[in-house]
């Protein structure tokens, strides 16, 4: 399959500005397939501290791109076992 989805920011912050996020980390998961699966991925993320967004390029039956807009750093472990939870699995480049 190559459905490629493009889902825009959410902000998660109760903010109505943009987040000026320092951090962007760019993960690669693989496991979504529909946009329940990025809903649920944005969810555990959108937990960790400091998260204020989460964009997601859904790449249906392949490696998705999943870009974490963080306020302050984030602990790489906490974002792989996120992706854990959710149901999916983080891959490395
Ligand atoms: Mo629906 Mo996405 O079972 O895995 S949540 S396809």
């Amino acid at each position: 399959m190559t459905d490629r989805i493009q889902l825009g920011l959410t902000d998660v912050s109760a903010s109505a500005a943009a987040p000026a996020s320092v951090v962007n980390e760019e993960l690669l998961v693989t496991g979504m397939t529909c946009a329940h699966c990025v809903a649920s991925v944005r969810e555990e993320l959108s937990e960790i501290d400091g998260v204020e967004a989460v964009s997601v390029d859904l790449v249906a039956g392949g490696t998705s791109h999943v870009t974490v807009h963080s306020a302050t750093p984030l602990d790489d472990d906490a974002l792989t076992a996120a992706i854990e939870e959710a149901g999916y699995t983080r891959v490395s480049a």
